[in-house]
């Protein structure tokens, strides 16, 4: 068997000509330094890397010489550390500080901060959480929202703050995320499990055991170049194998998607495109003639389903009079009745694989492609099968790669300790939630009092007043920029603690400055869910300006209640890193061995041997009663009597073909807004993370803006060409975007990626983008009922040439500073 350590041997030796230096367990920050300066391996979101430190400074990043694939961003690392737009010091909103809570809300971001030492900064954070708890109790305060931090196991942001502001008083929470709401909502009924951050078959499995894999609106090259702990990128090279099994015919791969992904170009896999948010009509049609043509599983669906009859029906036609045949879905879909037929033949003529992306839940009626999903792969009758049935999460975080076994280092706690309460300790709501979910809480904002259907419970919207957020960016990640600057006036209170000013950062009132994870120490997760090993994440520099880490911060504010010593439980940032490593190594010991921690600290990186290959839901299909799956009735629920004793019109018993709010390709609003537009993921930045590195930026911007992608026949529709500037509107909002032509791209589909800073010409409802903020124009409506998760693609808009003298862009570069 080849082990993870002759791998990495393997990698070393080939490339061992074009490398200097101590092999894989002698990254040794001291041998390595000389008059040159010292270079220090650290772990990111982007992979371990290798950073030049010298005279104080970071000087050069590359990546670890044992990445087998390191991504391109790792040249846009030096620019999150050094850039115009770090926060460099406390700051407060001018006409804030004067005025608190009578202070204008309208004219939030308008960029007038004012600077305030530490000590005010403070007093400022501390009265805020005391006036609002003494005022207005738990439900006034909204602390839940949370998003990527920076990768570290201590200094995780989100947990910073969770603990702190706990330790004050209870505050309204989120439940879900905006990855894959919809998703991890549906599948515990109809799978028992929300599948998405579940590890998946090990990829050796299905390139050798697998006839099709189908790459499901996923684009794992592009999305697996980051991870949500330090990424090994171990999982990039089984997509080199699947491209030569491509070439070699033993493999087919296909990907449904309205756009040639990057996986696709890269492994010469086939394209199924298929018209936007049709995916549901094209399942159906799929499932018919599975079962008109007799091609699907009777036993396993006998032994391992329940609701079949149901199902059926309303594929057949029989209950509601519309067969959802192929030639049915064709027009929706935009495939031919004749390839639908073909497709569903292939699909039960040998091994098959889904492998499902997320983006496809990221609409309304989110929750149907993924029910159906289970249900295509429970009529092929593979669930269980090595190479067969159904993933939602191979473009994630590493998952496939066989994993370790070995314990991985815990995270600071984010709760209090165990019997302590609050000072604050009020646990009540005014009748309202104290938990909603996360997608939801502009609408939260906008209607105190109000209520919306959840997963089976009817929640009621608090009356929230103040606003504190880490480690995360919601004026980048949440939809409908304009809705959310109307929500905003209802605020108070808004507390950001980032190292960027991002535009959450400039909507807010009081700005307190945290520092990079290259100005801390830490430790992390080598290989999020392989455990291949633990890494060091050494200083590289002081905290740059006045920043501070997060501990500190929330140190600080603990103090202002007493009660630090139980934050920091009496230890230091070292204190706790080394212990985070030794609780570590004596749960591995006897299984997996690791060097003590001053050792380790030296070298930089454990690594374990890789452990064996493994087929997700064998142990359901060796024996289903005692591995019952954790559905109501334990068996994959092809109907669900749960989900449809909620009632709701907009998810019931069994999935359905539901027409969207918006839809291109002849769908609704498509003769005023005919261009669907997909806000995926960006290539070359984690969401919002690392648009402030500048130099990076300039290698994907088009005249200094945020591409838009769009196809040879639209832009020539319009008059456009690549590299010029366009306006791009619907009734939500109007950006300032460069064109990029592709023809990866079909007509009527264009791409802005997320996570582009949002930088209006002014303040006001309805300003223009100077940069490309997707979310200007996103729709901000859940779902459905039962996730409530984001539908940001949903989304149909308008293009057009921009002409006249182009606003620069303001987004970069941080808020003027003006003395009182
Ligand atoms: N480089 C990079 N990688 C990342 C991230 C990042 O910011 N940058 N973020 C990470 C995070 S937090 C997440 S949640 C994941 C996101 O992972 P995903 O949500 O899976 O990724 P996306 O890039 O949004 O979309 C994947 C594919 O879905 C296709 N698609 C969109 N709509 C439809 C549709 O209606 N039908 C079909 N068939 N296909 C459709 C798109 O064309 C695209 O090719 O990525 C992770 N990886
Ligand atoms: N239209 C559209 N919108 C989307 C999506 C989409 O596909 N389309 N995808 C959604 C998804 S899946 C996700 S996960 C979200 C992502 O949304 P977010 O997670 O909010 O996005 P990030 O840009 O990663 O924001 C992280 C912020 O934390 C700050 N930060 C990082 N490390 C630290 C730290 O250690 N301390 C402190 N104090 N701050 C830190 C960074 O500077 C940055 O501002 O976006 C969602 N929004
Ligand atoms: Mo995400």
């Amino acid at each position: 068997m080849t082990t993870r350590r002759t791998v990495l041997k393997g990698l070393a030796a080939s490339a061992a000509s074009s490398l200097m230096g101590p092999s894989l367990l002698s990254q040794s920050a001291s041998a390595a330094t000389s008059s040159a300066g010292t270079w220090r391996l650290t772990g990111s979101h982007w992979g371990a890397v290798e950073a030049l430190v010298k005279g104080g400074k970071v000087t050069e990043v590359k990546p670890y010489k044992n990445d087998p694939s390191p991504t391109d961003m790792v040249n846009g690392i030096k620019g999150v550390i050094y850039n115009p737009s770090r926060v460099k010091y406390p700051m407060a909103r001018a006409d804030w500080l004067d005025n608190r809570e009578n202070a204008d809300r309208t004219t939030r971001g308008d960029n007038r901060f004012v600077r305030v030492t530490w000590d005010e900064a403070i007093d400022l954070f501390y009265e805020e959480l005391e006036r609002v708890q003494t005022t207005y109790g738990p439900s006034g305060l909204f602390a839940g929202a949370t998003g990527w931090r920076q990768t570290g196991m201590f200094h995780t942001c989100i947990n910073h703050m969770n603990r702190g502001v706990s330790m004050h008083g209870n505050y309204v929470r989120k439940v879900g995320d905006y990855s894959t709401g919809a998703g991890q909502t549906i599948l515990p009924y109809v799978i028992g499990n929300t599948e998405v951050y579940s590890q998946g078959t090990s990829w050796p499995v299905i390139l050798e055991e697998s006839d099709t894999v189908v790459l499901w609106a996923s684009d794992p090259l592009k999305n697996l170049q980051v991870g949500w702990t330090c990424e090994t990128h171990e999982s990039l090279p089984y997509l080199d194998q699947m491209r030569d099994k491509i070439a070699a015919g033993e493999l087919r791969v296909i990907s449904v998607d309205p756009v040639r992904t990057k996986t696709q170009n890269h492994t010469g896999a086939e394209h199924k495109y298929i018209n936007p948010q049709t995916d549901v009509a094209f399942m159906l049609a799929l499932a018919h003639t599975l079962y008109t043509e007799e091609l699907h599983d009777t036993e396993f669906l006998e032994i391992y389903t329940l609701g079949f009859e149901k199902f059926i029906s309303y594929v057949t036609g029989q209950d509601d009079g519309i067969e959802k045949s192929p030639e049915w879905a064709a027009p929706i879909c935009g495939i031919s009745a004749d390839d639908i037929r073909e497709f569903a033949r292939l699909l039960a003529g040998g091994r098959t694989q889904f492998l499902f992306g997320w983006s496809l839940q990221r609409q309304q009626h989110g929750e149907q492609p993924y029910w159906m999903g289970t249900i295509l792969s429970a009529m092929l009758g593979q669930v269980g099968l090595p190479g067969g049935g159904v993933s939602y999460s191979h473009h994630y975080s590493g998952i496939g790669v066989p994993e370790s076994g070995a314990n991985m280092p815990g995270a600071f706690p984010l709760n209090l300790d165990l019997g302590k309460v609050p000072e604050h300790d009020s646990e009540d709501f005014n009748g309202a939630s104290g938990v909603i979910p996360v997608a939801r809480w502009i609408d939260m904002l906008l209607e105190p009092g109000g209520h919306v259907q959840h997963n089976g419970h009817d929640i009621t919207y608090p009356d929230v007043k103040m606003c504190v957020f880490t480690g995360c960016n919601p004026w980048h990640h949440h939809q409908d920029r304009n809705k959310m600057r109307r929500a905003w006036t209802k605020l108070e209170t808004v507390v950001s603690i980032d190292f960027a000013w991002t535009a959450t950062s400039r909507h807010s009132d009081l700005v307190l400055p945290a520092c990079t994870q290259f100005e801390r120490n830490d430790i992390d997760t080598y290989g999020g869910y392989s455990n291949t090993g633990v890494i060091a994440m050494p200083k590289l520099v002081d905290p740059l300006y006045q920043s501070k880490t997060d501990f500190e911060i929330f140190t600080m504010l603990t103090k202002r209640f007493g009660r630090h010593n139980e934050y920091t439980r009496g230890m230091t940032e070292m204190q706790w890193v080394r212990e985070s490593y030794e609780t570590t190594r004596t749960a591995n010991a006897g299984r997996f061995e690791m060097p003590p921690f001053d050792e380790f600290w030296e070298q930089g990186l454990v690594t374990f041997e890789r452990g064996e290959n493994w087929v997700r839901h064998a142990d359901y299909r060796a024996d289903p009663e005692l591995n019952a799956l954790g559905t109501p009735s334990g068996f994959i629920e092809i109907s669900s009597r749960t989900i449809e004793k909620f009632g709701y019109d907009d998810c019931g018993a069994h999935p359905k073909w539901m027409e969207k709010l918006e839809r291109s390709h002849g769908g609704p609003v498509s003769d005023k807004y005919p261009l669907w537009m997909q806000s995926c993921h960006p290539d070359q930045r984690l969401h919002s993370q690392m648009c402030e590195s500048d130099e990076y930026r300039a290698t994907y911007t088009v005249q200094g803006r945020e591409p838009v992608w769009m196809s040879p026949q639209d832009a020539e529709a319009r008059g456009l060409a690549d590299g010029d500037l366009v306006r791009v509107y619907n009734d939500r909002g109007q950006l300032l975007a460069g064109v990029r032509v592709s023809d990866n791209f079909a007509p009527g589909v264009v791409r802005i990626h997320e996570g582009a800073w949002y930088g209006p010409e002014d303040a006001s409802i309805g300003a223009l983008d100077t940069y490309g903020d997707p979310n200007t124009l996103t729709l901000d409506v859940g779902t459905s009922k039962l996730a409530q998760a984001t539908s940001a693609n949903t989304c149909l808009v308008e293009i057009e040439k921009f002409e006249g003298i182009a606003p620069s862009v303001t987004a970069f570069g941080g808020p003027g500073e003006v003395t009182l």
